[in-house]
């Protein structure tokens, strides 16, 4: 009979289980009332004396195991039959929504805040030839100040009026562009990519920038100074300030850099003691503005006797890592693809 028991290939029926409806057979072929093992039980008299001890611990041994066996193969079957299992009448899953790039976001909101008080969107070209980036703006071929602007060229052949094809370093280019397309009174706002090869917390190799063009009879400078309060105080709230510096762009006279307090230190330049990793003096670099040049006007006919303008070219990548609630400390994150930043908006 102990022979018997040994010899018994218990698992090799378990491991042949197929499904839930083989399990209940076997269960109750091995361990059901009249299975296997309870009639090893019922045989127990049938043992020599000597070896009814050995017999019984061996008996339950092998139904202890089974137990555990059956158990395990159990749990096996359910899981594969979940998975094979399809209920039609459930919901599908939805999509994941894309959005749209923070940026854009920003882009509308100025598009907005500018078409408020008469400014007209309009967009020129990202491949533009050099003349409408340099000569166009009183920058003629040599001169130093084309450097400020460090500049794509594009391999193609050159145009004997219009140069070179380059990424647009700026879009002031588009100043020109609108002087040819209509007389004043001109309100532009001209939003594009710029292209710069620069690499830092402050700088990417491709930006936007976005232009404002006003030419009419009698413009001046407290006209420029009103309407980038006016958008500042728009965009970036009532707390936050703003200075002109004077600067030198050719194609403005005067010319000035437009700051604004930084949102990252609150304008105080340091955080906890430390320099402050954005701005470094509590001031952040936003734009370049002036009053348009005589010669700039000329050259896209309008006559500066009658007319005068003024022109500001913004980064909005800039505008927006200074408004209070972003945070933004290095504006690269903006185009890493990270998906934990871009899904936030
Ligand atoms: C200009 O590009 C002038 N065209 C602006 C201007 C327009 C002056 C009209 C006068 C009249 P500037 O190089 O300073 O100026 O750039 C203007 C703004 O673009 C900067 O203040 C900054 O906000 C943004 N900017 C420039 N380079 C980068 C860059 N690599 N990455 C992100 N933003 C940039």
């Amino acid at each position: 009979m102990l022979e018997q028991l040994n010899e018994w290939n218990f698992k090799k029926e378990i491991a042949e289980i197929k499904n839930l409806f083989d399990w209940e057979k076997v269960y109750i072929k091995l361990l059901g009332k009249k299975g296997k093992i309870n009639s090893f039980f019922a045989k127990i008299k049938e043992v020599p004396a000597d070896q009814r001890k050995v017999f019984g611990q061996r008996l339950n041994e092998i139904k202890k195991e089974i137990e555990k066996l059956l158990e395990v193969k159990k749990l096996e079957i359910k899981k594969l039959e979940e998975k094979k299992f399809f209920d039609p009448t459930l919901p599908g899953k939805p999509y994941l929504k894309g959005s749209l790039h923070p940026l854009t976001y920003v882009i509308e909101e100025i598009v907005s805040i500018f078409s408020s008080i008469g400014f007209i969107r309009v967009s020129y070209p990202e491949v533009e030839w050099e003349y409408f980036s340099f000569e166009a703006l009183n920058m003629p071929k040599g001169h130093p100040a084309r450097d400020d602007f460090e500049t794509f060229f594009i391999d193609f052949p050159q145009d004997k009026k219009y140069g070179r094809v380059v990424l647009s370093p700026h879009t002031s280019s588009g100043q020109n562009r609108e002087m040819r397309r209509i007389k004043p009174p001109i309100r532009m706002i001209n939003i594009a990519k710029t292209y710069r090869p620069n690499w830092d917390a402050t700088h990417t190799p491709m930006f936007h920038q976005f232009e404002g063009l006003c030419i009419d009879k009698d413009i001046n400078i407290t006209h420029l100074k009103g309407t980038i309060d006016y958008f500042v105080k728009r965009f970036f709230g009532k707390n936050r300030t703003i200075r002109l510096r004077p600067a030198h762009f050719q194609f403005t006279e005067p010319s000035f850099e437009v700051d604004v307090s930084c949102g990252v230190c609150q304008g105080k330049g340091e955080i906890d003691g430390q320099k402050c990793k954005v701005c470094k003096s509590g001031w952040l670099e936003l734009a370049g503005a002036g009053m348009v040049h005589p010669n700039v006007l000329k050259m896209g006919g309008i006559d500066p006797q009658k007319y005068s303008g003024w022109a500001f070219g913004f980064g909005p990548e800039r505008c927006m890592m200074m408004r209070e609630e972003m945070k933004i400390d290095d504006i690269r994150i903006l185009y890493s693809g990270d998906i934990r930043f871009l899904e936030q908006f």
